[in-house]
């Protein structure tokens, strides 16, 4: 078993702090030292072994990870915006896989449930997956449909007072262990509905997606609907049409945006610590200019993406941040992580490549966070819709 010490100290070369409250602090000390002691020991076996480490769920739960803006009333933790950012980018500076756990459930299962959902849908499952006590998945990508959703051919007909659902997903994060997934289907009118599918529903298989180089620490699988009988109960009565799990990206590409600052800012406190340490040529290898330069650019855009993202916290908390807005956020600062990754992985040498260090592990992890809840392209053609007026997608 790899077993690593987690040196990391937080980096705030603006003083951002003095934007956050104490709530905010303390939340954010608090899931950064639940890591350290629980998670940072494990990853890397995690991640050798490509499984999530499952003892982690409740924990995850007690820190508030899973819907920490859901209101208290349905068990989430009530916090804001920004509280729940803060949470995610704990979360990444370990692993993006454990990110992704958490804000799948938070955004992609809660946040759908709580916001198009029914009372007794909500008093169900909201208490449950706010502990960890059940975990969910959020079905929207199939094999022929992924930066395409709206092409879906997952469908249901109506029996009664059931469905009866085929199809298949592709691709779904925590499909594996799930106890209930939100899945995207058509409706004989060809209309987008949300349904809730729960595990042991017969005709509904959850295999694993086995072989991926990235986000190992992360279990991924597909969803098989075989004439899976469902009851209309479970269909999200709130919202309909490809609007309704768009709008769940939003929330679920916000916590990326702040989880891509964890990842970079672990990259460069390992590679900050490596340079001073290290001595070449006689001196510390930090003296040299070009290592220097990696480094500074490096902490000049981790500030830039600090400061971009507590801003569209801030609107987020008013209400009034755009889906463009949010897009521009989790392209820059995933681009920004990742740059950074093969940077600092750089600073190390042949150290880099080492499971010792965290960064050749984050480094592969992103090129799933660069692709997925809507590729690096996808967000630039939002942007340039945005900004032109012009659709380029299709
Ligand atoms: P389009 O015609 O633009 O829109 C269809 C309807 O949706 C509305 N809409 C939105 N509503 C809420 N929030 C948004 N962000 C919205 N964007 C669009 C829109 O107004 C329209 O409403 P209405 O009433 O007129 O019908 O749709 P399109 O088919 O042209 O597609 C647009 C496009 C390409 C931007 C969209 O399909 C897209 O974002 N594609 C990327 C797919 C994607 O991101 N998939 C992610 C799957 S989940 C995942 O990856 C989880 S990873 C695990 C983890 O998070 O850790
Ligand atoms: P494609 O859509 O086939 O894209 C291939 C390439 O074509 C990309 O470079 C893309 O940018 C480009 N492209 C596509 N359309 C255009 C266009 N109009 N103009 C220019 N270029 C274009 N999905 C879920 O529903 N739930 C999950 O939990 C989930 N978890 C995931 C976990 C992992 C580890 C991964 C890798 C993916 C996950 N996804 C999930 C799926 C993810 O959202 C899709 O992979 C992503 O949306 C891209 O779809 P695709 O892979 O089919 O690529």
């Amino acid at each position: 078993m790899i077993m690593r010490t987690d040196l990391y100290q937080g980096h705030d070369y603006y003083n951002m702090d003095e934007l956050l409250t104490e709530e905010h602090k303390l939340i954010r000390d608090t899931a950064r030292a639940w890591v350290k002691q629980e998670v940072s020991p494990i990853i890397e076996d995690a991640a050798e072994r490509c499984e999530f480490p499952k003892h982690l769920l409740p924990g995850l739960g007690e820190i508030g990870a899973f819907g920490p803006y859901i209101p208290e009333e349905y068990g989430g933790a009530g916090l804001d915006q920004i509280a729940y950012g803060l949470i995610m980018q704990e979360l990444e500076r370990c692993d993006s896989g454990l990110r992704s756990t958490a804000s799948v459930q938070s955004s992609l299962v809660m946040y759908p449930i709580w916001k198009y959902g029914s009372e007794e849908q909500k008093q169900k499952f909201l208490p449950k997956l706010a502990t960890g006590e059940w975990i969910g998945c959020f079905g929207l990508t199939e094999p022929d449909h992924g930066s395409n959703p709206g092409g879906m051919v997952t469908s249901y007909k109506e029996d009664g007072d059931d469905i009866i659902l085929n199809g298949a997903k592709m691709w779904i994060s925590n499909a594996p262990f799930a106890q209930c997934a939100v899945v995207w289907a058509k409706n004989e009118e060809g209309r987008i509905h949300g349904v809730i599918v729960e595990r042991g529903m017969e005709g509904f298989s959850t295999p694993t997606m086995k072989g991926k180089w990235s986000l190992r620490a992360s279990d991924t699988g597909e969803l098989i609907f075989d004439n899976v009988r469902v009851p209309k109960a479970n269909i999200l009565p709130g919202r309909s049409g490809l609007g309704a799990p768009l709008s769940c990206l939003d929330s679920a590409r916000y916590g990326i945006a702040w989880g891509a600052i964890g990842a970079a800012l672990d990259c460069y406190d390992v590679g900050l610590r490596y340079a001073k340490e290290r001595t070449q040529f006689g001196r510390p290898i930090a003296g040299f200019q070009l290592q220097q330069k990696k480094l500074a650019e490096a902490i000049t855009e981790i500030t830039k993406a600090q400061l971009l993202t507590h801003r569209l916290g801030v609107l987020r908390n008013e209400g009034r941040a755009t889906s463009a807005q949010i897009s521009m956020a989790k392209r820059n600062n995933v681009d920004m992580a990742i740059h950074i990754a093969r940077e600092m992985r750089q600073i190390l040498g042949g150290m880099g490549i080492m499971n010792e260090y965290p960064i050749m592990r984050h480094m592969a992890n992103l090129e799933s966070v660069i692709t997925y809840e809507g590729t690096h392209d996808i967000h630039l053609l939002i942007t340039g819709l945005d900004i032109t007026g012009e659709n380029a997608f299709k």
